[in-house]
């Protein structure tokens, strides 16, 4: 491909940043926040005083991890552990030592967008667990959907953990769990993390740190589209914004123009207008109670079959089969 055919071609996200900044309201998707430093910026928060997601999850598997790899291979047939959104795997590794030390016959698949994120996972758990067959995959999720028949041949435990299903919308969730359906097999299952409704403070503060970390998190999408589509957003004329509505359990995070101004996105050729105190939608992190995972599970042909939950019950891990 030469420099010229290189330059017709439009990256989604030159596409998405375009449609987004010059709709109204404007948005732009929060899986644009992830480059490396946008993942650097991830681990801090999961490290946060006011993230509690995290710990929970890790609590709820330092608490059940018995009962759930009994759950992922009650009849001994081995398995291919598969974790959409791996990330650090820092969690994962509760189950993946408990898988081994009791002698289960499994591989590990993680699979992340961020190849960073797949590199570092197989190179730590080469050194740390070497016992461990490991296979790392660099995908999207719903692309890697498509693909999740191919990339195994024996049962499938598939894990979505950290309630990253939690920043998409429930009909785009639905769509995200039908797929993930058609790729089972009968017998094959799902863990999944969705984060509960709780004190609408305790989540508001989890996205609203007081160290200003998950700020400039979210202020990582403009940092990208001045780095890599040539603009000039001057970050300190946008704050973080983060919003809980109790009655849907959505939690909203936006940046909001804290002045008139205008910015250029050289790349697309574009001028973006801002009025005082315009936002920019940028991520949603949904908040679930038992019903409301039961009716996603069924509009997917899914069902509940136990449930796992962390000490505060502020958050829960979902074993789910077809
Ligand atoms: C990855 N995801 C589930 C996180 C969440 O809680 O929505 C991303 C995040 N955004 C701000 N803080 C953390």
């Amino acid at each position: 491909m030469n420099t010229k055919d290189q330059k017709v071609q439009i990256s989604t996200f030159e596409k998405e940043v375009c449609e987004g900044l010059t709709t109204f309201p404007k948005y732009l998707s929060s899986k644009y926040f992830y480059d490396e430093i946008g993942d650097k910026l991830f681990q801090q928060i999961m490290a946060l005083p006011e993230y509690y997601l995290t710990r929970a999850e890790y609590e709820i598997f330092e608490t059940h991890r018995s009962e759930i790899v009994q759950s992922f291979d009650a009849n001994q047939e081995g398995f291919d552990l598969i974790e959409l959104g791996a990330g650090d795997g820092k969690k994962t590794k509760v189950l993946l030592k408990e898988l081994s030390d009791k002698g289960f016959d499994f591989t590990y698949v993680p699979i992340d967008i961020s190849q960073n994120a797949v590199e570092g996972l197989v190179n730590d758990l080469a050194n740390e667990m070497p016992g461990i067959g490991v296979n790392g995959e660099i995908g999207e999720y719903f692309e890697v959907l498509d693909r999740l028949k191919q990339l195994s041949d024996r049962k499938k435990v598939i894990m979505v953990l950290g309630s990253n299903i939690g920043n998409l919308l429930h009909q785009r969730a639905i769509q995200f769990l039908k797929k993930l359906c058609n790729a089972m097999n009968p017998n094959d299952l799902v863990l999944m993390g969705f984060d509960q409704k709780k004190h609408p403070q305790k989540v508001l503060d989890a996205y609203n740190d007081k160290t200003g970390v998950t700020a400039a998190f979210n202020k990582n999408v403009l940092t990208r589209i001045n780095k890599e589509l040539n603009a000039n957003f001057d970050l300190d004329k946008f704050m973080h914004w983060e919003t809980y509505d109790p009655e849907s359990g959505t939690a909203k995070s936006y940046l909001v123009s804290t002045e008139k101004q205008t910015v250029d996105i050289d790349d697309l050729s574009l001028q973006v207008h801002f009025e005082a105190w315009e936002s920019i939608h940028t991520e949603i992190s949904q908040k679930y109670d038992d019903d409301i995972v039961k009716w996603l599970a069924e509009e997917s042909g899914l069902e509940i079959s136990k449930s796992f939950a962390d000490q505060n019950m502020d958050y829960k891990d979902y074993l789910l089969t077809k």
